[in-house]
């Protein structure tokens, strides 16, 4: 049998509303979480923050058009929450609906499928003040009313909806490396928090089903799959644990509705656990998605870690090869360099075949459809003097993981599109703007807005040719 993608299969490209739009106080916007995050000295590279980002706010239009000559077939935004609700409830601000209604109705137009993220990181400042966001129970109910506000506008043109993006990746710099708001150490809040995410993921898909009966809908994870570092046993402990407390943790509550049971042991031991209230459990079986949604960058490979051992590292924000530091869970297991990979300039594992593997554990394991949702590579470009940006290595990384799709489809897995990650350059949150994944480069940088100019990138025609030879190429 001939592999290859199907004739429905969605090529699309990726963004997030905080990363493209800027205009971070216009037309009645509220503050977010990052919008307060960013301007506390010290947070991000360089203190660069997405006030103006790339300005898709203002030139959605001619964005798009660069999408509509690439052939593009999805495009994979978010909604900021505080551009429709400032206050994050009550009043909504009619504006915020009216610049995604004219998003949508642009894509549309130009026969590019919209995907719509619901959250991506931007959550209201004012429920941070009034209640800590999701720490609290009071966000399950918020975050619903906004999503059925959303569904109810925009359900008769969008099929296909992301709830949570990167729930994992999230809450991990939120609550345990202390690189995202509200920026702490502190694995009990972490669970806490997770879990009343996990209830605020399962409610809104609740609600979808009633709203936007015909759409699609499901989480957006962090997906990196677990290698073991060697064959010892305890090392294969490790590996198990590390996709239990890593991988697992979040996948089996998405698509069974409970939690893995030894991790679920071990917090309860550790006094880590959450706390359950009535109703949680039945309302986490009411949140199984329709797809599963990917975002793969790398692979991870764990060793054993002693009790005393490795619990915190330092993560690359510079794109200095090299200064990446390993991460653990002392007793557990801790990370460790994969000497089979070459790795990018922020110390990501480069890994095609990872990609296939996890999608067959995922199909495997639950039985879903998968969509990737981000797939990319974060370099440095150059602007050559004749106005090209040639990255060959941006061509090379995007090949070697779609022959990885076309492969795991042969596998048998449902995949039903691939968003790379990204379309335009955009502000990488905690690496600034030299860190870029576009097909189309933005000339800005830290230090200076510059013009803002859209310049297609070598890979931009390579993705062109790929669309429509439907993944020939
Ligand atoms: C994911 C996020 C994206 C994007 C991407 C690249 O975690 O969902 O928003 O930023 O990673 O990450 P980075 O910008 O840190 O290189």
């Amino acid at each position: 049998q001939k592999k290859a993608f199907p004739t429905d299969f969605l090529w699309g490209s990726a963004s997030a509303a905080y990363q493209v739009e800027g205009a971070w106080d216009e037309d009645g916007k509220g503050p977010s979480m990052w919008d307060s995050f960013t301007k506390i000295p010290g947070k991000t590279f360089k203190g660069t923050n997405g006030d103006v980002a790339v300005d898709h706010y203002h030139r959605y239009k001619e964005d798009i058009a660069l999408m509509a000559k690439q052939g593009l077939k999805a495009y994979r935004f978010s909604i900021s929450w505080p551009r429709i609700y400032p206050q994050g409830k009550g009043e909504v601000n009619e504006a915020g609906l009216v610049f995604y209604d004219q998003l949508i109705d642009e894509l549309i137009a130009n026969q590019i499928e919209p995907v719509l993220t619901l959250y991506h990181w931007d959550a209201p400042q004012a429920l941070a003040d009034e209640y800590g966001a999701w720490e609290s129970r009071e966000m399950i109910e918020d975050f619903n009313q906004y999503c059925i506000t959303l569904y109810k506008r925009y359900g008769d043109r969008v099929k296909y909806w992301v709830s949570l993006n990167e729930q994992n990746y999230n809450s991990n710099h939120a609550f345990i490396t202390a690189m995202h708001p509200p920026g702490v150490h502190d694995r009990k809040r972490f669970y806490e928090a997770n879990h009343i995410a996990f209830l605020a993921n399962a409610k809104a898909i609740e609600s979808f089903r009633q709203y936007v009966p015909n759409g699609k809908i499901g989480p957006s994870f962090a997906y990196s799959p677990s290698y073991p570092a060697s064959s010892q046993p305890r090392d294969m402990l490790a590996y198990e644990n590390a996709e239990e407390f890593q991988n697992n943790w979040w996948l089996d509550t998405y698509c069974l509705g409970h939690y893995p049971q030894v991790a679920l042991r071990y917090l309860q031991e550790h006094d880590l656990a959450p706390t359950f209230e009535e109703g949680d459990i039945e309302l986490l079986t009411k949140g199984i998605p329709d797809f599963v949604g990917v975002n793969y960058y790398q692979t991870i490979t764990y060793e054993f870690n002693p009790i005393d051992g490795v619990a915190e590292g330092k993560m690359n924000t510079t794109g200095q090869k090299g200064s990446n530091e390993d991460t653990g869970r002392p007793g557990l297991y801790k990370t460790t360099p994969n000497g089979h990979l070459e790795t990018s300039n922020w110390d990501w594992a480069i890994d095609p075949i990872g990609l296939r593997i996890g999608l067959r554990r995922i199909t495997s394991r639950y039985g879903l459809p998968v969509f990737i949702t981000e797939n990319g590579l974060g370099e440095f470009d150059k602007l050559e003097a004749d106005g090209s940006i040639q990255d060959d290595y941006r061509i090379d990384y995007l090949r070697s993981h779609l022959e990885q799709c076309r492969e795991a489809i042969a596998d048998g897995v449902d995949l039903i599109g691939y968003c790379s990650w990204s379309f335009t350059d955009l502000l990488s949150w905690l690496n600034g703007y030299q860190k870029r994944y576009g097909f189309v480069y933005i000339n800005r940088d830290e230090d200076s807005e510059k013009d803002m100019r859209r310049i297609p990138k070598k890979s931009y025609y390579w993705y062109q040719q790929v669309i429509e030879s439907n993944g020939e190429q």
